[in-house]
């Protein structure tokens, strides 16, 4: 494929799971291309049948590693597998992505595994919808289960692992002192609990304090009726990865047999939407506002002679009046002039709608 193909034709080579045009399709959607908009929305038609896993938790707790260990297994099963690795901290997939690929070299030559490396971009929709985007494309190619791997450190890695229809936190022996102080949000997510790295001291008392955690948060009444188990492995010598697939699986069918998946991803849609439609209205927003009345804005704010509501309100009414007037008008709409001095308002009635 030396010329640049038409998005309808790369469409279908994807369709077809050529690799060359699935790595060409992510990489438009990755970089906003001009054709990704047109080739996600013929993605998102033929997407819905593979399933999502999220594979979350703490750095090197060896999710790579089980990632590529639970691909051999669906393998095994007769799935094809894509692997979608998020680096959210590294703004090139640099480092990582090297590293994946040593570990996940195992897998190299395999047809029916298809394994990318993403980084933070900014864009429209942010990281959540951008993996989403990517996973979407592997559907529609024919992969039937997609593992989605990110480092469960912050708000945005949650966010990924929310994407995913269940999903197993990865933990290691040594995190079993510390599960009482995790972070609320990766105890949370969790269908499936792995101590991984089990060949090590400890793995037992880890996974006594997992499950003594997750009573804890059953009596917090966010039981589903689900049992999250709590397994151990040893992905590095592929133990205990069989049972993690049928924990898994278990897991789907539960979900399944209550409608809880369609549930699931209905919800996951509208969050996608609503995040699509910040992103597309913040955009619009800000190209409607001068950089120089963006920056006098902020330094009334700064000085407190605006208040952050009144500044917002302004911007707002700025924006609106320039979109409707158009980009002619940009420049003509009087930035200071019909702004009321808040230093004219008596100060009570300024902070008091905050
Ligand atoms: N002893 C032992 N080492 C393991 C096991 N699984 C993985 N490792 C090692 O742990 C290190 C980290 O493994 P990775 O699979 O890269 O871990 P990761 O969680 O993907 O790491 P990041 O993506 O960097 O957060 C590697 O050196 C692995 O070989 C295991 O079951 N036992
Ligand atoms: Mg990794």
């Amino acid at each position: 494929m030396r010329h640049a193909p038409t998005t309808p034709e790369l469409v279908r080579r994807i369709l077809k799971g050529e690799r060359v045009s699935l790595a060409r399709g992510i990489s438009w959607v990755e970089n906003e291309a001009p054709g990704a908009a047109a080739l996600l929305d013929a993605c998102f038609r033929k997407s819905g049948r593979a399933r999502r896993l999220g594979i979350t938790g703490p750095p090197g707790a060896g999710k790579s590693t089980l990632a590529t260990r639970l691909a051999q297994e669906y393998r095994r099963r007769g799935h094809r597998v894509g692997i979608v690795a998020v680096d959210p901290t590294s703004p090139f997939s640099g480092g990582a992505l090297l590293g994946d690929r040593v570990r996940m070299g195992e897998l190299a030559g395999d047809e029916g595994v298809y394994i990318r490396s993403m980084a933070t971009r900014g864009g429209t929709g942010g990281l959540a919808v951008h993996t989403a985007q990517v996973c979407d494309v592997l559907d529609a190619a024919g992969f039937s289960r997609l593992l989605i791997e990110t480092v469960g450190v912050g708000q945005s890695e949650l966010e990924v692992a929310e994407t995913a229809d269940t999903t197993v936190v990865v933990l290691v022996p040594e995190s079993g002192d510390g599960v009482q102080a995790m972070k609320a949000g990766l105890m949370e997510i969790g269908d499936l609990f792995v101590i991984n790295k089990a060949d090590r001291e400890g793995a037992e008392r880890a996974s006594f304090a997992v499950r003594s955690a997750l009573e804890l948060r059953e009596r917090k009444g966010r039981n589903d009726g689900w049992q999250p188990s709590v397994l151990l492995t040893a992905a590095s010598q592929g133990l205990g990865v069989a049972e993690l697939a049928d924990g898994l699986e278990s897991h789907l069918a539960f979900l399944e047999e209550r409608g809880a998946l369609e549930v699931g991803r209905r919800r996951r849609l509208e969050r996608r939407v609503s995040e699509l439609v910040q992103g597309g209205l913040w955009a619009g927003f800000r190209a409607a506002i001068p950089e120089e009345t963006w920056r006098e804005t902020l330094d009334g704010v700064h000085a407190r002679t605006l208040t952050p509501r009144q500044a917002a309100e302004r911007l707002a009414e700025l924006s609106r009046s320039a979109s409707s007037n158009g980009v002619r008008s940009r420049r003509e709409v009087p930035v200071r002039a019909d702004l009321p001095d808040a230093r004219s308002r008596p100060a009570r009635s300024r902070v008091a709608r905050h």
